[in-house]
């Protein structure tokens, strides 16, 4: 299995977060990409890739372009007004009970006057905190689960035995929406690929690739691709991060051709989404579903049997997908320094968890695209995410 990734994904590092009212450092660390590359490095079944570069415009065709350009400059207007060097935090967040009645146009100007509104206006919480290389690496996680989704197309158009795929994100992506950065998330990396392989056909891909090379100012200037693609993809999701994607299932509720699906621990972060109710609105209405698992009475065999129910159940059975998205997170894990089951204490389960991706009714024959999300328990995120690998490819 390729496995796509860059040392640029490892410049986000802020030393600390503001959680439940302590400061402490920063979970969504580097560490993690280093324990999962090193795991990865040891086994001859996966071969690292380096990214490639598919300008902005696939992340400007799910996130909204004034997000876009704060992502770019946040820092460096945080700090010439001022501020702290070392962390760029939201202060007071534009609630609609502060904001609603207004039109949402004038709110936008007012926030974008000034640093602290922005981080208001665009983020959600404390544990989205900028630094300096902050922007780089959100740009280099994109862009590699972009080049492995390029890689996956050119694998389904040469019908080779193998596909699937793994992008080694960082930082994560679920938890932002179209102009949101929440939970460690700044570019929602599945719900950009999910739009990329919908969007782009095999020869926009192929036209859109270029060498990776970061250098910002090229980045600002340089043109976007588009995709002309006519029949629309059909993608499903399956979330099995510990926590709900709030993100990805905004940004596809109305969507009936994108299936979000996530199990999460609950009530968890993020805490206002995830309810078993939420099944989509519009043409998305049976497109979503969230099947949310108490953190302290789940079991290995009780998360398991919910994921196999799912992933056979009729209607998303009956979606046909043509490609799968699995936003590996490995949170779920009972070691979990900020999430995790209790009960889940098998590494056996996150074998499993990956053979259902090729063996479920929903699943079977089906390209695979595993998107990596969240998961903090370090030592042992190299092992995690390669139960969940290797179940895949030894079924
Ligand atoms: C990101 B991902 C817990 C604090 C939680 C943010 C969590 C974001 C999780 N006490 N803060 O889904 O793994
Ligand atoms: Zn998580």
């Amino acid at each position: 299995m390729q496995v796509v990734y860059s040392d640029d994904e490892l410049l986000h590092n802020p030393l600390n977060e503001m959680t439940g009212g302590e400061w402490k450092p920063y979970v969504e660390s580097p560490k993690r990409l280093v324990s999962i590359k090193n795991f990865i490095d040891r086994h001859p079944e996966f071969e690292v890739v380096d990214p490639n570069d598919y300008s902005l415009g696939p992340i400007l065709d799910i996130h909204r372009q004034d997000y876009v350009c704060f992502l770019q400059s946040i820092y460096e207007e945080w700090v010439a007004e001022g501020k702290p060097a070392e962390a760029c935090l939201g202060e007071t967040f534009s609630l609609p009970a502060m904001t609603g009645k207004i039109d949402p146009e004038i709110v936008r100007k007012t926030a974008n006057k000034s640093a602290s509104g922005k981080m208001g206006y665009y983020t959600c919480d404390l544990s989205v905190c900028f630094v300096k290389n902050t922007w780089r690496a959100t740009y280099a996680s994109a862009q590699v689960a972009i080049s492995a989704a390029h890689r996956l197309t050119e694998a389904i158009v040469s019908k080779d035995k193998s596909q699937s795929i793994y992008a080694l994100c960082r930082p994560p992506g679920h938890h932002s929406s179209h102009q949101m950065a929440a939970g460690y998330c700044f570019v929602n990396n599945a719900a950009v690929v999910a739009r990329f392989l919908q969007n782009y056909t095999f020869e926009d891909m192929n036209k859109a690739k270029k060498p990776y090379g970061f250098d910002l100012e090229a980045i600002r200037k340089q043109k976007f691709s588009t995709g002309t693609a006519t029949e629309k993809k059909k993608i499903l999701i399956v979330d099995i991060d510990y926590h709900h994607g709030n993100g990805t299932q905004d940004i596809f509720y109305d969507d009936s051709s994108v299936f979000y699906v996530s199990l999460h621990g609950s009530p968890d972060y993020p805490y206002f989404t995830g309810s078993a109710e939420e099944t989509g609105r519009g043409e998305g209405i049976g497109y979503n579903i969230n099947i949310p698992l108490d953190p302290k009475t789940t079991t290995d065999a009780i998360y398991l049997d919910n994921l196999e129910r799912v992933l056979n159940q009729q209607s998303v059975v009956d979606f046909k997908a043509d490609i799968i998205i699995v936003s590996m997170g490995l949170d779920t894990w009972h070691e979990d320094p900020i999430a995790g089951m209790k009960g889940l204490v098998d590494m056996k389960t996150y074998r499993k968890m990956g053979s259902f991706m090729k063996t479920s009714a929903s699943c079977i024959g089906r390209p695979v695209l595993f998107v990596q999300e969240g998961g903090y328990t370090v030592e042992k995120l190299g092992d995690l995410a390669g139960n969940v690998l290797q179940g895949y490819l030894e079924t």
